[in-house]
């Protein structure tokens, strides 16, 4: 029988979308509905399993999936024997130690002998007890900002963002314990059957993720500013250089990378550069 490859994605929250789309970005196609626990792929052997976050990392441990979508906050706290493969740059937040806004922090052993409400405790023990603190954890499942305000603790463990909830809860961040992402995990030990799919869907993957920190560049320019242009916009080789119909002029056509886009793009236009458009990359592949 071939081999199948079992992936299991989170059902319903903040990961969902963005993981199903990931996928949907690697031309994996697949009908979900919501009320339903397992999908088939319709054209890559795959079979997608929607679960509660928590439970990812335990059932990919035990080879209930072979590979999982969760946030390495989870990963981490769960210390299950898993493997992460990829980090999926979506997701993104920290956890994060707060006190209420009129404590005077100046230091972690501020919250020595004090309690502090967690979702966590793992992950907190841990990095209380790198630094030499002891506090009384007190594990809740979820809202932990709500904790000091109806006198359940004095501090809180637990994941942010924005920052808005622990503002509006009239909380300050004192403390990073981790910086977390959604990542790829897999089971160790896999067949190599199983193993050669899962190396399938990383490349496209990762030919995804690297698109994604790309723009695909077009660009008029006189012909006497094509090498520095060229010096500007290295792209992948070297960038394509087209003669316009106007005589003088050519077409540049580049990727560059997001985050030095505007950087290059002062640079472009102090090299006489026109017309410029700046399209999305799909996917990137060799
Ligand atoms: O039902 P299930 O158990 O599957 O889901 P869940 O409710 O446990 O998790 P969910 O969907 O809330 O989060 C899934 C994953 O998303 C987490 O494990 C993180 O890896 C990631 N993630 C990213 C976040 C956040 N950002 C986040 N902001 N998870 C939770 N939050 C919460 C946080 O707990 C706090 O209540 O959002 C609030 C803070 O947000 P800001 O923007 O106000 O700072
Ligand atoms: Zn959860």
């Amino acid at each position: 029988m071939k081999s199948t490859l079992r992936l299991a994605l989170q059902k319903s929250g903040r990961l969902s979308d963005s993981s199903a789309r990931l996928i949907e970005e690697c031309g994996i196609h697949f009908n979900h509905h919501n009320a339903k626990l397992k999908c088939t792929a319709l054209n890559f052997p795959l079979e997608i399993f929607f679960l509660r976050d928590d439970d990812i990392p335990g059932y990919v441990a035990d080879g209930v999936a072979d590979l999982g979508i969760v946030g390495e906050n989870v990963v981490r706290e769960k210390k299950a024997s898993i493997e992460t493969l990829e980090r999926l740059g979506f997701g993104r937040c920290r956890l994060s130690i707060a006190v209420p806004r009129g404590f005077e922090y100046s230091s972690l052993s501020d919250l020595e002998g004090l309690d502090v409400a967690t979702s966590y405790p793992s992950l907190l023990t841990e990095y209380l007890d790198s630094k030499g603190v002891k506090a009384e954890i007190h594990v809740i499942s979820g809202s932990a900002e709500l904790a000091p305000s109806i006198g359940l603790a004095d501090a809180v463990c637990d994941l942010v963002s924005t920052g808005s909830t622990l503002l509006s809860n009239g909380l300050k961040e004192v403390e990073t314990i981790l910086e977390s992402q959604a990542v790829l995990v897999a089971r160790p030990g896999l067949s190599e059957e199983t193993q050669s799919l899962v190396d399938q869907l990383r490349f496209r993957i990762k030919s995804v993720g690297r698109a994604r920190s790309y723009k695909y560049i077009l660009l008029n320019v006189p012909n006497e500013s094509i090498e520095t242009v060229s010096r500007i916009l290295p792209g992948m080789k070297s960038p394509t250089v087209m003669p316009l119909a106007i005589d003088g002029w050519s077409s540049v056509h580049s990727v560059v990378q997001e985050d030095e886009f505007w950087v290059i793009i002062d640079k472009l236009r102090d090299a006489g550069a026109q017309g410029v458009l700046v399209l999305p990359v799909e996917k990137m592949v060799l």
